[in-house]
């Protein structure tokens, strides 16, 4: 498993990536982090918020126990995600879904960016900071356009409504995790990046692309579990990595 510890693009992998038919792309917090976004993992740290591990506020036992905690925690991200804009690794990848004959991208990112970037159909695993759903009726309420503030309960059933967002616990969107497992069953490239590649079921994806006989590079200043098993590994940032593919 040869690692590329500098920022190049070894020939062999220009070659797979230019020829490439079906590209699979899953991103995690790191693919954000150039724009501003904090990361949960990585550097040897865990996020914490009031004293609060992000495994323990952002989870279901936490819906269930302290709803409004949950909110402060999720209003206080919005306000923060609100001033951010994408940055050069979503714009690449916004470019590159009309590059390729099939082209997915999946991101455990709630944050909304690969989408402000441009990009289009993308497979959400971890749901959308931006949304709200009701815990009654289900309503799915955006965010939007509130003006930092949300509506306090569903505006179709009065019942409480919590952000639509995958915690610790809970299942991925039903279909999702199907649709994006199925696709990377059928990639030639798959690039992981900026995941710390320990939360499932998402890690699983690029196994699942590798066992399929996919080319697997990763691209992260860090190592990670899923490291051993790529075809190469580019300890870079994001922003600064992907735009080089096009070089
Ligand atoms: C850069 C960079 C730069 C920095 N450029 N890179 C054992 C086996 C299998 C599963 C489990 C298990 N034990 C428990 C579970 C279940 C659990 C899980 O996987 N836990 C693990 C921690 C072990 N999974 C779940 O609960 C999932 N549901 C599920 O499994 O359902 C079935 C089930 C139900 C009931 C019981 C049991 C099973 C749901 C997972 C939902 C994850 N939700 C979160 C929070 C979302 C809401 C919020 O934002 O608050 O999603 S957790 C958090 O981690 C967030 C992320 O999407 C997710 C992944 O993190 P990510 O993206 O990898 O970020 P980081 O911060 O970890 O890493 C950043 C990386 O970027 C680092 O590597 C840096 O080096 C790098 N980086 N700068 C490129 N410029
Ligand atoms: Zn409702």
């Amino acid at each position: 498993m040869p690692i590329e510890a500098c920022h190049t693009i070894s020939e062999r992998l220009r070659q797979r990536f230019s020829t490439a038919r079906s590209v699979f792309v899953l991103t995690g917090a790191g693919v954000s982090a150039e724009s501003g976004v904090p990361t949960f993992r990585g550097g040897g740290k865990e996020g914490v918020w009031k004293g609060l591990p992000f495994s323990v506020i952002s989870s279901a036992a936490m819906v269930e126990r302290d709803l409004p905690a949950v909110w402060e925690w999720f209003d206080y991200r919005r306000d923060l995600l609100e001033k951010l804009k994408p940055n050069p690794a979503h714009d690449a990848l916004a470019r590159w879904q009309s590059r390729f004959e099939n082209f997915t991208l999946v991101t455990q990112n709630i944050d909304g960016l690969h989408e402000a970037a441009g990009s289009n159909d993308v497979l959400e695993l971890h749901g959308n900071i931006w949304r709200a759903r009701c815990l009654e009726c289900e309503k799915r309420e955006d965010l939007r356009g509130c003006d930092n503030a949300r509506p306090p309960v569903c505006q179709e059933c009065g019942g409480a409504i919590r952000p639509d967002v995958v915690l610790f616990g809970e299942m991925l969107p039903p279909g999702v995790f199907e649709e994006a497992a199925e696709r990377a069953s059928q990639c030639d490239v798959c690039l992981v990046v900026g995941t710390s590649a320990i939360v499932y079921p998402a890690a699983a994806l690029p196994e699942i692309a590798r066992a399929a006989g996919a080319f697997v590079v990763e691209i992260n200043p860090e190592l990670t579990p899923l490291s051993a098993m790529c075809d190469e590994v580019i300890q870079g940032k994001a922003g600064e990595v992907l735009p080089l593919f096009e070089i």
